[in-house]
C-alpha cells in the first residue's frame, strides 16, 4: 500500500516511536558515525581566474583583453567596478600561497591571461609575458602545492576581437592553439596538469548571446552565428590539445573545464535515471558532447536545421582529441529530469518560482548536482578521471565587529555540496579532486565586486585578507579527508 501523510498515519508513526524509545536513544549515542571518507589521495585546491583577481592591468608589457576594453564601457558592470586592479594578486601572490597553504590545500587552478603572454594575440611573445606566472608556479611548488594551469578563461585579446571578431572566426581557434603551445614548452616543466578552455558554454551563450547575464564582449548575436562559434571554440579546444601535447613535455596532461549542463533525475527511480543520462547527452550536444564523441548528435542537428554550424569530418576528429581528465565546474542543477514518452526519452521539468537559491540569483541550491553531474558524465561517457573544477558561492559576508566573518550560508552550500560529492567517489564515480571557488573574494564579472565567492574576505579598499569561517570548514574537510 502507498504510504500515505494523513493525520491517521502520522498519528500511527508516532506511536510507533513512542513505543521504542528507551533502548535506541543510548544505541544512537554510543554508534560510531559512518565515516564519510573520500578516497585516499583525493586532491583538494581552490580556484580562480586571472582577470578575476590579479589587476596590475597594464604591468610588464600586458596587452589588452575584451574584459578591458568592455569593463570600462559605463553601465555594463555594477557599481562601476573593472578589474585594473582587482584582488592585486600579481603583488599579492605570495601572501595568496600562503593562505592556500594555511587551509591545507595540495593543489590550485589559476588561469593564465593570453593578454599577458601575445599581447596582440599572435605574432611576437612578450618576453616578460610568463614572468609573473614562472614566479607563481614555483612559489607553489615551494610550498607543496600542485599547480594547474587555464589556459583561457575568458580574457581574449582585445586584438583578436578587433581583427576577427574573436570566436566568430576560425582564426581564432588557430591563434589560441599557437599561444597554447608556446605556454606548453614553456611551463609543462613543471606544471603537469593543463586546462584548455574555461567554461565555453557560459562565455558564448553570455557574451555573444542572448543571455540573461551579460559578458564581454556583450554581442548578441543570431543563433546560427552562435553555433558557429561553438563549433570554432570546440576547435581551438582541440587544436589546443595537440599543440600541448606536440610541445609539452612528455606526460604532460591535458583537460577542459566546462560548466556541464547536469541533469538530475526528480525523484531517483530507474526510469528517471536513465532520463537524466540521455538528456545529459542530448543537452550538452553541442560542445561536451562533440568533444567526448566526435559528432554532433542526430538531435542536435534535426533541431538545429539551416542553423546547425558547418563543419568537416576532419575538424570533428581534430575537437575529438583524446583527454586524459575532465573538469567540471558544478554550482548547481540546469534540470530536473523526468522519463517520458516522447522521442526525446527526457522532460525537464520547469522551476517553481519558489526554488531556492544563495546570493547570486541565478545560484540554485541542488547539491544533488554534485552526485549526478560526474556521475552522468562518467556513465555516459565513459570518463576515467574528473576533477570538480569549480563549486562554491556567493554569499552576503559581513564582517562582524570582532572582525570575523561567520559565513554560516556558504558553509551550508558546502557542507551539502561535499555530501553529495563524498556519495559519489563512494559509489566509485572517477572524482580524483574537487577545487573550491574560490580562494579569495575577486571581480564577479557583470556584478563587480558586489558578489563575493572567496573563503577569504578581501577588503578592496585596504586589500587585507580575512579568512572567513568557511575557510576554517573547508581546512577541517582536507585535514579529516572526509566530513566530519
Ligand atoms: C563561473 N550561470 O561562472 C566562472 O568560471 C567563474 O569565473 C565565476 O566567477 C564563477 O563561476 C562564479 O560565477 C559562471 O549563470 C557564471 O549559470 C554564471 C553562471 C555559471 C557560472
Amino acid at each position: 500500500m502507498a504510504y500515505q501523510l494523513t493525520r491517521r498515519g502520522l498519528a500511527g508513526s508516532a506511536l510507533a516511536v513512542g513505543a521504542v524509545a528507551a533502548t535506541p536513544a543510548m544505541a544512537l549515542a554510543d554508534k560510531k558515525p559512518a565515516t564519510r571518507s573520500f578516497p585516499n589521495g583525493f586532491v583538494w585546491g581552490t580556484a580562480t581566474s586571472a582577470y578575476q583577481i590579479e589587476g596590475a592591468a597594464t604591468e610588464d608589457g600586458r596587452g589588452r583583453s575584451v574584459w578591458d576594453t568592455y569593463a570600462h564601457i559605463p553601465g555594463k558592470i555594477r557599481g562601476g567596478a573593472h578589474g585594473d586592479r582587482a584582488s592585486d594578486h600579481f603583488h599579492r601572490y605570495k601572501e595568496d600561497v600562503a593562505l592556500m597553504k594555511a587551509l591545507g590545500t595540495t593543489a590550485y587552478r589559476f588561469s593564465i591571461a593570453w593578454p599577458r603572454v601575445f599581447p596582440d594575440g599572435t605574432g611576437a611573445a612578450n618576453p616578460q609575458g610568463l614572468d609573473f606566472y614562472n614566479r607563481l608556479i614555483d612559489e607553489l611548488l615551494a610550498n607543496g602545492i600542485t599547480p594547474f594551469a587555464t589556459l583561457y578563461h575568458w580574457d581574449l585579446p582585445q586584438a583578436l576581437q578587433d581583427r576577427f571578431g574573436g570566436w566568430e572566426s576560425v582564426e581564432t581557434a588557430r591563434a589560441f592553439a599557437d599561444y597554447a603551445g608556446y605556454v606548453a614548452s614553456k611551463i609543462t616543466d613543471r606544471v603537469k596538469n593543463v586546462f584548455t578552455i574555461n567554461e565555453a558554454a557560459t562565455f558564448i551563450d553570455f557574451g555573444y548571446g542572448p543571455g540573461p547575464v551579460e559578458l564581454a564582449p556583450g554581442l548578441k548575436r543570431p543563433q546560427p552565428v552562435l553555433n558557429q562559434i561553438r563549433h570554432h571554440v570546440a576547435l581551438g579546444h582541440g587544436l589546443a590539445v595537440q599543440a600541448i601535447r606536440a610541445q609539452g613535455r612528455a606526460g604532460t596532461r591535458v583537460g577542459l573545464a566546462e560548466n556541464v549542463v547536469s541533469c538530475v533525475p526528480a525523484i531517483e527511480t530507474p526510469a528517471n535515471i536513465r532520463a537524466s543520462e540521455i538528456a545529459t547527452r542530448e543537452m550538452n550536444a553541442g560542445y561536451l558532447t562533440a568533444i567526448l564523441e566526435g559528432r554532433y548528435t542526430d538531435a542536435f542537428l534535426a533541431y538545429a536545421g539551416a542553423d546547425a554550424p558547418r563543419f568537416t569530418a576532419e575538424e570533428m576528429k581534430v575537437i575529438a582529441s583524446p583527454l586524459d581528465f575532465l573538469g567540471l565546474n558544478i554550482y548547481m542543477p540546469q534540470h530536473y529530469v523526468t522519463a517520458s514518452d516522447t522521442a526525446a526519452g527526457f522532460s525537464l521539468l520547469p522551476f517553481p518560482a519558489s526554488f531556492p537559491h544563495m546570493e547570486s540569483d541565478w545560484l540554485r541550491i541542488g547539491p544533488e548536482a554534485m552526485y549526478w553531474g560526474p556521475r552522468n558524465v562518467a556513465k555516459v561517457w565513459g570518463v576515467k578521471e574528473i576533477y570538480i573544477s569549480e563549486n562554491g558561492t556567493s554569499a552576503a559576508d559581513r564582517v562582524l565587529a570582532d572582525g570575523s566573518i561567520a559565513d554560516l550560508d556558504r558553509i551550508m552550500y558546502l557542507r551539502n555540496y561535499l555530501t553529495q560529492l563524498q556519495r559519489a567517489t563512494a559509489d566509485g564515480v572517477p572524482v580524483a579532486g574537487y577545487f573550491q571557488w574560490s580562494l579569495i573574494d575577486n571581480f564577479e564579472w557583470s556584478d563587480g565586486f558586489d558578489k563575493r565567492f572567496g573563503l577569504v574576505h578581501v577588503d578592496f579598499e585596504t586589500q587585507q585578507r580575512t579568512p572567513k569561517l568557511s575557510a576554517e570548514f573547508y581546512r577541517q574537510v582536507i585535514a579529516n579527508n572526509a566530513l566530519a
